[in-house]
């Protein structure tokens, strides 16, 4: 059976991605979560067993581990094509593999300065100009593959590029981040209330 390794829920915004893909796909899977942040090291002593980067998410497929969420992501869509993670239409696949990448490498300002935490109370804090430009960034992504694709999620049905940016959605909830325009806010929610995000999101509420 495949084996997903985890970061803890509230905080591991990479986890979270090959999480909701693999769900989308419908395959039984082993969950393995190990809390992050732990003190003297315990965290990476625990993941190194089981992630030759030390670093989670990573995905054991029965012969080998890929440790990166993005090649999970990609992994998934290859091994399972009934649960389209990416869209037939090659322009609109090449496009949100794109946004896909450009999230995965980029947006660090906001990054940072918003960590995804699925516990902490909303409320907004003093942002940079480099978070604000990754914000613009974010709004103009979604709105021109919203408008590509006609909706309702970025590549019309939910796809690999959606759980990429499932993450960002908790970001601008939890900070207070006006999503620009009211089709954005109604994509937002609806990524907010894919039952497999607010599954996960449950869970990370619990955690301490
Ligand atoms: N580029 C990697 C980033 C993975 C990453 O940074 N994971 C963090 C948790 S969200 C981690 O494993 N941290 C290990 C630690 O805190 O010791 C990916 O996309 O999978």
């Amino acid at each position: 059976m495949l084996e997903l390794v985890i970061g803890s829920k509230r905080w591991s915004s990479w986890s979270l991605r090959p999480w909701l893909a693999l769900k989308r796909t419908g395959q039984p899977f082993h969950e393995r979560l190990i809390a992050l942040y732990q003190a003297d090291g315990a965290t990476r002593a625990q993941i190194l067993p089981h992630s030759p980067s030390g670093r989670v998410p990573a995905l054991k497929t029965g012969s080998i581990v890929i440790p990166e969420s993005l090649a999970i992501c990609e992994y998934l869509a290859e091994a399972f094509p009934e649960a389209r993670l990416w869209p037939e239409d090659p322009d609109l696949r090449a496009l949100g593999r794109a946004a896909a990448s450009e999230m995965h490498a980029g947006f660090r300002a906001l990054r940072l300065e918003c960590p995804m935490d699925l516990a902490r109370p909303v409320e907004a804090v003093p942002l940079s100009d480099d978070a604000l430009a990754d914000i613009a960034r974010v709004r103009a992504l979604w709105t021109d593959l919203l408008a590509r694709s006609g909706g309702p999620f970025l590549l019309g049905e939910w796809s690999n590029a959606d759980a990429f940016f499932a993450p960002v959605a908790t970001r601008f909830r939890t900070y207070a981040v006006d999503p620009g325009s009211p089709v954005l806010a109604a994509y937002m929610e609806r990524l907010l209330n894919w039952p497999d995000f607010r599954e996960w999101e449950a869970a990370g509420r619990l955690e301490t």
